[in-house]
């Protein structure tokens, strides 16, 4: 493969976070050859714009995986779980965004400024990656953690509508619709008789503030709250790592932000903080509250990197730090952190890592 460019496959080409990728391919270095857009059947035939071209979207099937190096999956987990081995099969590699793979031993679990090397052992041909609310905090985490040893989090999650797919936004604008220009929200219950269809959130959206993300699991634990505790220890290769998260939907279109108490085997300062954050790869320090500075989803959204401010040190506690962090769950926490790690594979069998 030396010398020729990987041919490269995108698998859900037509979702929300398949839209960004290829915003995201259109303005990133080219690393590929071939690009192919792969959809349900009955998005096939459509015509979507990537490097400047207009390319039609075929059907997915064992045969659209022919000739395709590296296979990126923005799919549901089920299609997912069903269509990524076939692609390996076939001898792609998988780079999947779903949730179908993530905690699979046998199964990398890759944020490339924090554990890029781990792309390489494969056994089944499939990389995933991860949620994204653990997206949103990880590279800042992974940074600290090279020079202070993390040794617990709390986390409580400030998470878009964005989250929950086109339904979310759009249940979330329809009720903006609704309560814009009345005096809503001033008594127990009155928003729930206006909102109408709550969509994929179980609580009205608009001037409210929901603690849920995901579906039920044991002891009244969120599928969302223990993704971030088991996705952080796996990409940290922290298995013991104390890891306790609240995940919160808030009326916020797209950026998902997270709140986070670390705590460090050594001391901390704040300066020294600053420090490894401004020179971590894909982190930028937003951190003057003197002058209003820190990191919100309005100004954060449609950008790369994850965010970073409020910056303090625990006052009873010089071993942990307080932190505001902000990341655009659609690019750094799907799509982009998918490219990033299709890239690091493209470099790979290119011969070129
Ligand atoms: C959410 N993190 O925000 C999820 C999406 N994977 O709902």
């Amino acid at each position: 493969m030396t010398g020729k460019k990987p041919t490269l496959a995108v698998v859900g080409a037509t979702g929300a976070v398949g839209t960004v990728m290829l915003d995201l391919l259109s303005t990133r270095e080219d690393v590929w050859g071939e690009i192919r857009l792969i959809a349900s059947p009955r998005s096939a035939g459509r015509k979507l714009a990537c490097r400047g071209e207009q390319l039609e979207v075929v059907a997915l099937s064992e045969e659209a995986f022919e000739g395709i190096d590296v296979a990126m999956f923005d799919v549901p987990d089920e299609v997912s779980a069903q269509w990524a081995p076939i692609a390996a099969a076939k001898g792609a590699v998988a780079v999947d965004n779903s949730g179908a793979f993530r905690m699979d031993p046998q199964v990398p679990l890759v944020v490339p400024e924090v554990n890029a090397s781990a792309a390489r052992n494969r056994p089944k041909g499939i990389i995933a990656n991860p949620n994204c609310t653990t997206l949103s905090m990880i590279v800042v985490l992974g940074a600290l953690h090279q020079r202070y040893g993390l040794a617990s989090v709390v986390a409580a999650s400030y998470q878009a509508a964005s989250g929950a797919g086109q339904p979310g936004i759009d249940t979330l604008r329809a009720q903006m619709e609704k309560v814009s220009g009345t005096n809503l929200g001033t008594h127990p219950g009155d928003l729930r008789g206006v909102v109408g269809d709550l969509g994929p959130f179980p609580a009205p959206l608009a001037l409210n503030v929901v603690p849920w993300a995901g579906s039920l699991k044991e002891d009244g634990w969120s599928s969302e709250e223990l993704k971030i505790r088991n996705e952080s220890r796996k990409i940290l290769g922290l298995p013991n790592l104390r890891v306790s998260a609240t995940c919160v939907r808030v009326p916020v279109v797209t950026t998902h932000s997270v709140s986070v108490h670390a705590s460090f085997e050594d001391e901390v300062t704040v300066a020294g903080a600053h420090e490894i954050l401004r020179a971590a790869p894909g982190v930028v320090v937003l951190d003057d509250p003197a002058a209003g500075e820190f990191p919100t989803p309005a100004d954060v959204v449609g950008t790369d990197p994850t965010w970073v401010g409020r910056i303090r040190r625990t006052l009873d506690d010089p071993k942990s730090l307080e932190l505001f962090v902000c990341g655009d769950n659609l690019r750094k926490g799907a799509a982009l952190n998918t490219a990033q790690i299709a890239e690091v594979v493209a470099a790979e069998l290119s011969g070129k890592s």
